[in-house]
């Protein structure tokens, strides 16, 4: 089978899956959040990471109907842990440039919710910067009927690449999520304290809430804290999970 038949199969197959990182409020050390990524298990070559078949299911075209697999499934997990009783957390779904162009899919946003009786607001959406700065009159349209229906909206890995200035004036985003490019030196570099500071700064004038990806050190964790970034994923809290992991962590952190 070709590369393109292989990933249409592992959509139809069941052959994918997700886990969730948790997102920590770094005031309370509590979980405020998780974060959804997608996995693939290949029946030959076993577990084939994001980054080597992502790029391809958005050159096909099969990032929709894989994204649409993957919201569903998240809002039904999300649900589920709901019904067993523990605290609800706001699920973080990454959305690629074409699934963001889809007319449709504000609409598979608010079928899934009311498919998975979730209240909206415990969904956010994540987008990077080249997503909505594609077509920004689209994207902008978009993000308002989003925002109409009550999810949050995320710019994800901020400060990656070219800079990002634009689309937080322009777009109206709830949250911004701090590469990890620019926690990686934290926090004894100058110039990586000046950026992260700055980040973090403008995030509180534009009244965003601020995440720092890719939190490894306690260093690092705790230069944010006393930055006032509020909250912080990464592994210095916990690697992405399964889901059966979950309730285990929330016990021992909420
Ligand atoms: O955990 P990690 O290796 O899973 O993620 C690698 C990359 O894959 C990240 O950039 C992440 O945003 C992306 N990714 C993970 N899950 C999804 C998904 O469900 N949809 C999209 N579009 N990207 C995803
Ligand atoms: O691009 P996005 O932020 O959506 O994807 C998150 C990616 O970052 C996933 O591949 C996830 O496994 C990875 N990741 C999460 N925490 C850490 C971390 O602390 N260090 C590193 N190096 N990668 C991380
Ligand atoms: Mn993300
Ligand atoms: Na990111």
């Amino acid at each position: 089978l070709g590369e393109h038949e292989e990933l249409h199969q592992a959509i139809t197959c069941h052959q994918l899956f997700l886990q969730y990182q948790p997102q920590v409020d770094l005031a309370t050390g509590r979980i405020t959040g998780l974060e959804a990524l997608v996995r693939w298990n290949h029946p030959a070559k076993g577990r084939v990471p994001p980054v080597n078949f992502i790029p391809l299911a958005e050159e096909t075209g099969l990032i929709v109907p894989l994204g649409l697999w993957v919201l569903n499934e998240a809002c039904r997990q999300a649900r589920n842990w709901q019904d067993m009783g523990l605290t609800p957390l706001t699920i973080a779904v990454n959305v690629s440039a074409k699934q963001f162009a889809d007319p449709d899919f504000a609409t598979h946003v608010a079928e899934a919710l009311e498919r998975h009786r979730l209240q909206s607001r415990w969904l956010e959406l994540e987008v990077t910067e080249s997503v909505v700065m594609q077509n920004a009159e689209r994207a902008l349209a978009m993000m308002e009927t989003l925002r109409g229906l009550g999810v949050r909206l995320s710019i994800d890995d901020f400060g990656s690449g070219y800079s990002s200035l634009a689309a937080l004036k322009t777009f109206p985003f709830d949250r911004l999520k701090m590469d990890r490019s620019l926690v990686e030196a934290l926090p004894g570099d100058k110039t990586a304290v000046a950026i992260a500071s700055a980040v973090i700064s403008l995030a509180q004038t534009l009244k965003l809430s601020v995440l720092a990806e890719g939190v490894e050190t306690d260093a690092q964790m705790d230069f944010l804290r006393q930055a006032h970034c509020e909250e912080a994923q990464g592994f210095r809290f916990s690697r992405p999970v399964s889901p059966e992991e979950i309730p285990a962590l929330l016990r021992a952190r909420s």
